[in-house]
């Protein structure tokens, strides 16, 4: 097998040689790259505050497939089986409600000894933390609005959880030597046609204000808010579009994180990432997949995703751009689906990084639109599979399928005795 590895590999490399595309090059770069995984995959969206309490703020996760992390140290488990089927090391990205705490802590009152456990497991691992403020599955946001709500001391309690995040997330930073970004993502919105849809914007803008308001070493914690066109229960409205968020993160020179579930269904995120670096210093991208009313299926190698990873080499924005996953399906395997999300998005990062881009470049700078066309359907069929399952075993990950077997046994031993 590995002979065999190796020797398809000898051979693409020689035919992307001769597009002067230079695949070790590739590899290395790829192998710098850091996603980040997000936690909430392994447990549906649930969390440790209080598991019960269903998920609210218009997005659901749904399936029952047994074996479910039903504690961090079950979820850590879970989650060193899935890094340990994708090359490279990566990112994870947390959400407030997996603290770990033993007696009841409110919301805006978190602090960074309740994730002291993940930051000891990332140290351990090598892995860099991200974070997010939990606004919704909570009393003070079951009528669908937090940050922008009409009540003054709701929105006070939510500004105060957001603050805590920011504080949070710059303590990962500090602690691991690895920039965090807590990214900021509200439900708020109508089901039905609002009258006024200014009031909550600017209330929105003002609770944003003060969450941003004392500086965080951007070393240590930067800062991202995530657009929305509509939820479960905000068909009609949603308080934090992306116009508004464009505008804010522009504003203030802040991160805009790009959901690619986010928008009309056909509509796509990769054409907006060249577009808002020009005015936004950084993006963060949750790379979904929308599926009609959903916005959060696994994400599967298909063209939007090759086109977005296109996007952020061509573009010379890897530097630029954080990329993290967001997904939840309970209907499958959720260390599978994963373990498939993340290879995938890997998989398409290696294809864009494995495109003869000069000629393609040069093609369309000579108007010579026939010869790129051309050019760009040629590439689809080179053997870029021998280069992405040579990385796998340069990596010491199960090459092609292969990861599956791990998964089944990992099932059988762990996640069916969870029961
Ligand atoms: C919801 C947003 C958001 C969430 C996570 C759980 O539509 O995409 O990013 O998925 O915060
Ligand atoms: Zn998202």
């Amino acid at each position: 097998m590995n002979k065999q590895v190796t020797a398809a590999y000898e051979l693409a490399k020689e035919q992307y040689a001769e597009l002067g595309v230079d695949a070790e090059a590739a590899l290395r770069r790829l192998a710098q790259v850091a996603i980040s995984l997000h936690c909430w995959q392994g447990d549906d969206v649930g969390g440790f505050e209080e598991p019960e309490r269903g998920l609210s703020g218009g997005i659901m996760a749904t399936g029952n497939y047994p074996g479910k992390a039903r504690t961090a140290v079950e979820l850590r488990q879970d989650l060193d089986k899935t890094y340990s089927l994708i090359p490279g090391t990566h990112r994870l990205n947390l959400h407030a409600i997996y603290l770990e705490t033993d007696k009841k802590v409110p919301r805006n009152d978190i602090r960074p000894e309740h994730f002291a456990g993940w930051v000891e497991w990332a140290k351990t691992n090598h892995h860099g933390l991200d974070f997010n403020p939990t606004c919704f599955s909570h009393p003070l946001a079951d009528d669908g609005f937090t940050l922008s709500h009409s009540d003054a001391g709701i929105r006070q309690f939510w500004i105060e959880h957001c603050i805590a995040c920011r504080e949070i997330g710059a303590y990962f930073g500090r602690e691991l030597g690895n920039t965090a970004v807590t990214n900021i993502w509200i439900p708020d919105g109508y089901k039905d046609t609002p009258v006024d849809r200014l009031a909550p914007r600017q209330r929105l803008r003002d609770s944003l204000d003060k969450v941003l308001a004392k500086p965080v070493d951007p070393a240590h914690n930067l800062d991202a808010v995530e657009a929305k066109l509509f939820g479960i229960g905000s068909e009609s409205y949603v308080v934090g579009s992306h116009e508004f968020y464009l505008g804010y993160a522009v504003q203030k020179q802040i991160l805009l994180c790009l959901d690619a579930g986010h928008f009309h269904p056909t509509e796509t995120i990769a054409d907006k990432i060249s577009a808002t670096l020009l005015y936004v210093p950084e993006l963060l991208l949750h790379v979904s997949r929308g599926v009609r009313w959903d916005s959060d299926h696994v994400v599967i190698l298909n063209d939007e995703l090759q086109a977005i990873m296109q996007e952020i080499v061509r573009g010379g924005f890897l530097d630029r751009v954080h990329i993290g996953l967001d997904f939840f399906d309970a209907s499958i395997n959720r260390v599978a689906a994963w373990t498939i999300g993340a290879r995938n998005t890997l998989r398409a990062l290696l294809l864009a990084l494995l495109e003869p881009t000069e000629m393609l470049r040069e093609l369309e700078m000579n108007g010579d639109l026939t010869g790129r066309l051309a050019l760009l359907e040629e590439v689809k069929g080179l053997p870029f599979t021998a280069v992405w399952d040579f990385y796998c075993h340069q990596q010491n990950v199960p090459v092609g399928y292969a990861f599956m077997d791990d998964i089944r046994t990992y099932e059988k031993q762990v996640l069916a005795q969870r029961a």
